[in-house]
């Protein structure tokens, strides 16, 4: 059966291919033309949204996911709102890293909300990860994408953006939450 892979986000979409690759579904890629405004004030609200939309809009199951990295000493920011934060991927670093300037506690964790609906935009399929870090004061690494080079695994004294695809979604939110889904995805389809 036919999975839509509701996102715009490249960097997203090379780990989500990844974790789907054996999973038996036949990906496709959203129109690029085809935005969901991204209303809800969850991460699992926004993967809701999403997958829902592209579904009904498609006519095919979708999958969606919505993540972003809280800061202890912010509240949680910025949250839902990691990708409005700024422009582009190195202006949201700069942002963060100026916000977080005289700061000491330096702890974070980046969320991954996964939703997936049938073909009429009901939800069938929900699953949640987390990763715990540390922002670093300066970038490291060139792998990944968005806040990755800032994101920094003590266990591992590496930041994402350090690893391999492979080595980072052992340990990821996305890497999670993909992980709690698949089973249950193969399932769906048979
Ligand atoms: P779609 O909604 O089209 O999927 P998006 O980039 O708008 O793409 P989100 O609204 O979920 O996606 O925003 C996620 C933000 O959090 C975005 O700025 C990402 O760069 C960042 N983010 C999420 N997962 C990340 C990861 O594994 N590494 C680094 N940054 C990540």
């Amino acid at each position: 059966k036919l999975l839509v892979v509701a996102t715009g986000n490249p960097g997203k979409l090379r780990e989500m291919q990844a974790y789907l690759k054996n999973s038996g579904w036949e990906l496709t890629l959203k129109p690029e033309d085809l935005e969901i405004e991204e209303t809800g004030e969850t991460f699992a609200a926004n993967a809701c949204l999403k997958a829902s939309q592209i579904a009904k809009a498609t006519g095919n199951w979708a999958i969606a996911d919505d993540s972003g990295l809280q800061v202890d000493a912010l509240n949680g920011a910025p949250g839902v709102y990691s990708a409005r934060y700024a422009k582009t991927d190195s202006e949201r670093i700069a942002r963060l890293l100026r916000e977080l300037d005289n700061e000491v506690n330096r702890q974070a964790q980046f969320v991954c909300a996964v939703a997936i609906a049938r073909p009429h935009g009901a939800i069938v399929l929900q699953s949640e990860g987390i990763c715990r870090g540390e922002i670093l004061r300066a970038p490291r690494g060139n792998g990944g994408f968005g806040y990755d080079p800032i994101f920094y695994v003590q266990e591992l004294q590496l930041t994402f953006a350090e690893m391999t695809r492979e080595l980072k979604g052992s340990i990821s939110h996305r890497g999670k939450a993909f992980t709690a889904l698949l089973p249950q995805l193969e399932k769906i389809k048979s």
